[in-house]
């Protein structure tokens, strides 16, 4: 097998774990929205509802997103530096460990003895199974960064005192942040979870084990994020027929993203009393600075297709948007994500208000939130890239255009009237992580409509999934002589960048200043629970 060939094999086996889980997950999805809604007296099981929505959570936070991130990484790696990927038979090592731990992990889950839900907080407790599972996928997403950031050292040494392609950057960046965002989760799961599900210690502290959460928790949002973003600043503007509006911005906003990512993980915990108010606030400031770089990248994204319109003709102050080519994919997408990001950031900053967050906290406004802006902003950027790379990884042309725009239009739609309910609901008092929400009073019965809107953004959700993966199935396996020869093409930006200075082409002063604001932010946090005696458990439970 040629390099090329076997690269594309790499890429291609990640990305096709990652939407198998995420089928799965849909089909979960659209069960559950019906369990809860109390229609279906038949289908009323809280056992089986928290095993299946424990099973769609990990799916989708955490496989889905974790094999599209290392299969799309590989293949930017590999075609933004020009090399071949380091060490090909340890990218594979770590594949097969995450899959390893994805089959272990999804046996206690699937037979209900993990019904811990995608954030298993304590002190519930799942089988052991379930975290030594999720400790392997983690330790496999581990080997695809150290490989990416051997990539970038190997490049940059071979290319002294040149700009690091920005696709390589933002890629770096993100595996940077995510072995800064996983320390915590690991720390949890190795000496908390694991030894209290085997029975090695009697009790844990649950405050300890949500503050070791919390340093994951937000930082993990953007690593799921960074990929979205990522084509937005390197794909979208030549797929748009344009310039990128600036190539320093957007590393700028990388940065900020990443760093900023990390030290403020407490807006989970507002309502915690684990964690004091001094501190909390800080976290709370952190989150809004976090806020900056989305607002920076909905303007470059939009100067950059504004410059897209208007070189394709368009005139005037809106001409522009007309003028756009609306039936790309890549181009349709960035849109159709744009807008529910405005939704669904402005949710994300009432979560992040302290006293608005007492209204919303653990009530449906909050999983309203994450689909829209999760499953909706950041996953609707996963089709456009894979419809992207399908051809150039299999060769062939993707099999309907057509259909992608019918199945991206859709994506929105089912979202948008999933989510607008899901948020009043929460207005209302509907709380998150229940089986049910039949109460049998007034008040319930007006939850009843939004119920049923859920149900129906539910099905339109399931048809857009299932003919996703249809497409790309049929692209790969549709008995075709014609030869797909495009290659992936790389936005320029509007003003050349001949040199950088060091730290915008390079993420080791990154990782310093991540060091010192982990250590303000979570080091008394995290020590208090050691040297302050509390009634109740010791930290680690021995
Ligand atoms: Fe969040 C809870 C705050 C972004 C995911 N979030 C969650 C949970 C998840 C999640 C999964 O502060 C649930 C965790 C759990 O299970 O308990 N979130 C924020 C804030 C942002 C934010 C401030 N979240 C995300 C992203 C996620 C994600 C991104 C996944 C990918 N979130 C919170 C808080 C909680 C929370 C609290 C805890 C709630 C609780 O109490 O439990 C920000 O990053 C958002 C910034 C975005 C904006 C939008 C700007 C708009 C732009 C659009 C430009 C468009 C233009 C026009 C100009 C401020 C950039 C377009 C025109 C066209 C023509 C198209
Ligand atoms: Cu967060």
């Amino acid at each position: 097998m040629t390099n090329d060939a076997a690269e594309r094999k790499l890429a291609l086996s990640h990305l096709w774990v990652a939407f198998i889980a995420f089928i799965l997950a849909c089909f979960m999805g659209e069960y559950q929205v019906l369990e809860r809604s109390g229609f279906i007296s038949a289908m009323d099981s809280p056992t089986v509802y928290f095993a299946s929505v424990s099973t769609h959570g990990v799916l989708m936070a955490f496989v889905l997103t974790s094999f599209f991130i290392m299969g799309s990484g590989y293949y930017i790696a590999v075609t933004s530096l020009k090399q071949a990927v380091w060490n090909r038979t340890l990218a594979w090592g770590g594949f097969w460990l995450a899959v390893a731990g994805t089959v272990i992990a999804a046996v206690p889950l699937l037979t209900g003895r993990a019904s811990v839900l995608y954030t298993f907080y304590p002190p519930i407790v799942a089988h052991a199974a379930f975290y030594i599972g999720a400790t392997l996928l983690v330790a496999g997403s581990w080997v695809w960064c150290a490989i990416m950031l051997l990539m970038l050292r190997q490049w940059k040494m071979a290319h002294p005192g040149q700009v690091v392609p920005l696709a390589m950057f933002a890629t770096a960046m993100n595996a940077l942040l995510w072995l800064w965002a996983s320390a915590g989760v690991a720390l949890e799961i190795l000496f908390q979870l694991i030894p209290l599900s085997l029975g090695w210690t009697d009790t844990i502290d649950p405050g300890l084990a949500r503050t070791l959460f919390a340093w994951t928790l937000h930082p993990i949002v953007y690593f799921w994020l960074i990929p979205a973003y990522t084509a937005f600043y390197v794909f979208l503007p030549k797929q748009a027929g344009g310039y990128l509006f600036s190539d320093e911005m957007a590393r700028l906003a990388f940065i900020v993203l990443a760093v900023f990512a990390l030290p403020i993980g407490f807006h989970h915990l507002y309502m915690d009393p684990e964690q004091a108010s001094g501190w909390k606030l800080l976290h709370g400031v952190g989150t809004f600075v976090v806020a900056l770089p989305t607002l920076v990248t909905g303007f470059a994204v939009l100067a950059s297709l504004e410059i897209a319109g208007n070189l394709r003709g368009g005139k005037g102050l809106f001409g522009w948007i007309g003028c756009l080519p609306w039936t790309n994919t890549m181009v349709l997408s960035v849109i159709l994500s744009l807008l529910m990001l405005i939704f669904g950031g402005f949710g994300g900053i009432v979560n992040a208000s302290y006293a608005m967050n007492a209204m919303v906290h653990n009530t449906a406004w909050v999983p309203g939130h994450f689909h829209l802006i999760f499953a909706g902003t950041t996953v609707i950027m996963y089709f456009a890239i894979a419809y992207y790379f399908w051809p150039m990884l299999v060769k062939k042309p993707l099999y309907s255009n057509a259909l992608a725009l019918l199945q991206l239009w859709l994506w929105f739609i089912g979202m948008s009237i999933l989510t607008t309910p899901w948020h009043v609901l929460g207005l209302l008092g509907q709380p998150r992580r229940v089986s049910g929400v039949v109460y049998n009073n007034l008040l319930t019965l007006s939850w009843k409509p939004y119920e049923l809107m859920m149900i129906l953004g539910g099905l339109i959700l399931l048809g857009s999934a299932c003919l996703f993966i249809y497409n790309l199935a049929k692209t790969q396996l549709h008995p075709t002589q014609e030869v797909f020869a495009g290659e992936i093409e790389y936005a320029e930006p509007m003003h050349a960048v001949a040199s950088l200075p060091e730290w915008l082409n390079d993420i080791t002063l990154w990782n310093k200043v991540i060091a010192v604001l982990m250590a303000i932010s979570f080091g008394y946090p995290i020590l208090q629970f050691f040297f302050i005696h509390a009634p109740g458990a010791s930290p680690w439970g021995f």
